[in-house]
């Protein structure tokens, strides 16, 4: 019964088949077991155990024996295990989002199959084994109220969740014509300001509705296609039939003959087109909270990177979409996006300060900031770190609502949260005003700290994590569907856990015990990459739009043979292509990794140039502790290296247009820009390069191992191994010497990339299909979905707000230092 190949279907329960594995090289087998134990009571991870199962072999013949065999596969797949002698008790991860738990005896080997929670207690009396043994310790099972609603079964399909969601609504609206009744509800709710769309009171039976759509149907058909929606009005109102439907006698047709399909007999094509078609979504509310959010000189501020840069063209894409959409639907409605900051009184020389600000190169789209207050009311007028913003939420929700619907005229169809703060105001709100909610998380922190939920109270008062995490359980618990980047972010990748998927079950000693926070196969989950914004980064090879003037100050920051405030180091060669690298200059963005694989990689170094983007260039410039670490770094590495002549070290850049032709002027010297970040959720500069047309060379950690295909679109680099990275630059480099077709084909394959699959485009029609088909698939189970938000709401007021209260407010600390999301 072993396993080779260690292809596992999901109905195999380890459980079952570990003793016979056990029993085939018992002897071995007593040996691991002992050493496991022979430490005492710890909690190992992966990488140990295997170790210890290796040197639990004889010679290499068994060792290889007990690799391939069904136990090597268990011990492999086993992301962590708790000893606690003679038990070893086994955290066991068989596929992304599969896990099973089993605890073993060493002695005798025998197995037995737990609970997550069963799991969850072991491990916490290593950590607070009083609150372990209680029987009355705070569990939260979220799953358990989750008691009819369906489930994906197989990895391969999360993240498509409205895939699903339409495929079961298809199923459970066919059949008897009663079953249609919840969706000629939603059809009969539809309005906009008063106003019915798309049916009128009399269409009440699915019966009615479809012999006024055959009567529709008939006429249109007679119409010239292009005839406008005006001319033929009268006639649709006559048969009950309201505005939305279309623009024309042909998108009028297009959607009668959809929902036709639909209520005859739902399939899950005309179901998804339904929900694209249906006037469902007008006025969206986007949370981002903390940080400086604006739209000049805040990128490089404390806790301001991405995000910002991902929502200004998020806003800018949804609201193209929407007037599209709306324009389609033969509607004169005006859309309105409204993205919900904090206002920051003391701001720095931005516009953090300003009230509403309209968002550039949109029609109606505005950032609106509301300020935080303290207990006595008055305005906060300093930035606070995203770590310590929690006692100002609450307040935050409610002023920000009174304002939103006073903007808007009424409540918004959508609200979209961002990152924990955004997301767990987003739930409030929702929750208060009933509209559907998506959220995202450029990053969820609990997954950045090693044991950082069993560990919180070590950090408690430095992350207050405590706060964090129980706000993301119960925003993304709320939330009626989840948007995330890639895969990885939820269900990692065949060896590393994602990001959601460590929710699933998860303990903090001494707090709350998560039976289950959030499981990956709940249909709420949706894969949305974003792009980047394709009129500033586009190829280096369309000449008539690049930005020429501009070559002169790029010229002077690339090879100007002075140091000066704004770069250090020069290129003494500048034949040779260039690599390039642009980050913030945190640890986990490894810039200083780069430079010291180029430093120590002769042949690379005599390929190509170096330029770096990122930080300031000196640690006295700089507050942030680990910016001021990687700044000395880096000039002990240039020293090290004697690496002037070689590298440009240009401080943080922050006007993206500048930065659009930077990237492409690097294209010119035919070189490559290359990420190698120890870890990244997303990676927006991995797109923008390739965007230009810039071969790409990206960590395998996160986000970018999925946007690049290796050796296809780009190159995949490991982080951990800067040798193997470096070599395959320069030969990347070297066959370009010797093929210079090589370096173009590479530049087309990235574009061809990009277009197929990050633009921004596709994901505004993609989070708009969710939002109308979410705001569907939370008004079926309501029953079901009540009882949820009412535990919901008990262990916000009970658990949360209790929690916050460990925070202290500004004024009552020294602030902490920070790093940026
Ligand atoms: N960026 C910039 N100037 C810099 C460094 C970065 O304008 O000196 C921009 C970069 O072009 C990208 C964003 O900041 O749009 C960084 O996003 P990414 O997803 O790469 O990383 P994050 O900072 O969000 O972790
Ligand atoms: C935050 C990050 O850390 C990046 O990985 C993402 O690309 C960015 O946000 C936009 O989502």
């Amino acid at each position: 019964s072993s396993m080779p190949g260690g292809i596992l279907r999901r109905s195999d329960s380890i459980a079952d088949m570990m003793p016979e594995a056990l029993r085939q090289s018992r002897y071995q087998m007593k040996r691991c077991f002992q050493s496991y134990v022979s430490k005492g009571r710890r909690l190992m991870k992966n990488r140990q155990l295997v170790e210890e199962l290796e040197r639990s072999a004889d010679d290499k013949l068994e060792k290889a024996k007990l690799a391939e065999g069904f136990l090597g596969y268990v011990i492999c797949s086993t992301q962590e295990a708790v000893v606690l002698p003679p038990l070893v008790a086994f955290a066991v991860r068989t596929n992304p989002g599969v896990w099973e738990y089993i605890r073993v005896h060493s002695g005798d080997l025998s197995v037995e199959q737990v609970t997550p929670a069963d799991y969850l207690k072991c491990k916490e009396t290593l950590f607070d084994d009083k609150w372990a043994r209680d029987d009355n310790s705070l569990e939260v099972d979220f799953g358990a109220l989750d008691l009819s609603a369906p489930h994906l079964m197989l990895p391969s399909s999360i993240g498509n969740g409205t895939q699903f969601v339409s495929r079961f609504m298809s199923s459970k609206l066919g059949g008897k014509p009663e079953n249609m009744k919840p969706l000629l509800d939603y059809l009969l709710a539809l309005k906009y300001r008063g106003e019915k769309l798309m049916i009128s009171e009399t269409l009440n039976t699915a019966d009615k509705l479809q012999t006024a759509l055959l009567l529709a149907e008939v006429f249109l058909a007679s119409l010239q296609r292009n005839t406008p929606y005006q001319k033929f009005e009268q006639k649709f109102q006559e048969w009950g039939l309201e505005k939305g439907w279309g623009d024309t006698a042909e998108t009028c047709g297009d959607t009668l003959n959809c929902i036709s399909e639909v209520l005859q007999a739902p399939d899950p094509v005309n179901m998804e087109k339904f929900f694209s078609r249906v006037p469902s979504v007008f006025n969206i509310v986007i949370f981002s909270i903390h940080g400086y959010f604006g739209q000049e000189k805040v990128l490089g501020l404390p806790d301001t990177g991405g995000q910002v840069v991902y929502i200004l063209d998020q806003v800018r894409a949804l609201e193209e979409e929407l007037l599209q959409r709306i324009k389609q639907q033969g509607l004169n409605i005006t859309p309105k996006i409204l993205v919900l900051t904090r206002l920051i009184p003391e701001a720095k020389g931005t516009k953090c300060n300003v009230e509403l600000e309209p968002v550039e190169h949109t029609k109606h789209s505005n950032i609106l900031r509301v300020p935080f207050k303290t207990d006595d009311g008055e305005e906060l007028r300093q930035w606070v770190s995203r770590f310590d913003i929690y006692p100002y939420l609450e307040r935050y929700a409610q002023d920000s609502s009174v304002k939103i619907v006073d903007i808007l005229g009424g409540k918004p169809d959508l609200v979209i949260g961002n990152y924990t703060d955004g997301n767990l105001v987003a739930s409030l709100l929702s929750s208060k005003l009933g509209v559907t909610q998506g959220t995202i998380a450029h990053a969820l922190e609990k997954t950045k700290y090693e044991d950082s939920d069993v560990k919180w109270r070590e950090m408690d008062q430095k992350y207050h994590f405590s706060c964090q995490f129980t706000a993301d359980m119960i925003a993304m618990n709320t939330s009626d569907f989840i948007i995330a980047s890639t895969y990885q972010e939820i269900a990692g990748s065949k060896e590393k856990p994602g990001q959601y998927e460590s929710h699933y079950a998860f303990t903090m000693p001494g707090l709350c015990r998560y039976a289950t926070g959030i499981n990956v196969f709940d249909p709420k989950f949706n894969i949305a990459a974003p792009g980047a914004d394709q009129s500033v980064y586009f190829p280096f090879t369309e000449k008539e739009k690049r930005l020429t003037e501009l070559h002169p100050q790029i010229e002077e920051l690339l090879y100007s043979k002075e140091d000066n405030d704004e770069h250090i180091g020069y290129l003494e060669d500048r034949s040779k292509p260039t690599i390039f690298s642009m980050a913030r200059l945190d640890k986990v963005k490894n810039i200083t990794g780069l430079v010291e694989w180029y430093g120590q990689n002769k042949k690379l170094r005599d390929l190509v140039n170096l330029v770096i983007v990122g930080g300031l260039l000196e640690p006295s410039q700089s507050k942030d502790r680990e910016e001021i670490e990687e700044i000395n770094k880096m000039h002990s590495l240039v020293n090290k290296y004697q690496l002037k002549g070689q590298i440009r070290w240009i401080k943080a850049q922050t006007e993206r247009v500048r930065n659009g032709e930077l990237y492409r002027c690097i294209a010119d010297t035919r070189g490559a820009f290359v990420q190698p970040a120890l870890y990244e959720a997303f990676g927006l500069t991995v797109i923008e390069a390739m965007n230009c047309g810039l071969p790409t060379f990206a960590t395998n950690q996160g986000g970018p191992a999925e946007i690049i295909v290796d050796k296809v679109s780009g190159f995949h680099i490991n982080p951990l191994n800067g040798k193997e990275a470096s070599d395959k630059i320069a030969g990347f480099f070297q066959k370009c010497k010797e093929d210079p077709i090589y370096w173009n084909k590479m530049s087309t394959a990235g574009l061809q990339r990009i277009y197929e699959c990050y633009t921004w485009q596709i994901y505004a029609t993609k989070v708009l299909n969710m939002g109308s088909m979410y705001g569907f698939w939370r008004t079926l189970n309501k029953e079901e979905r009540q009882a949820k938000q009412r535990y919901l709401q008990m262990f916000y007021n009970l658990q949360f707000r209790q929690l916050v209260k460990t925070v202290p407010k500004l004024g009552e600390q020294p602030a902490q230092p920070a790093e940026c999301t």
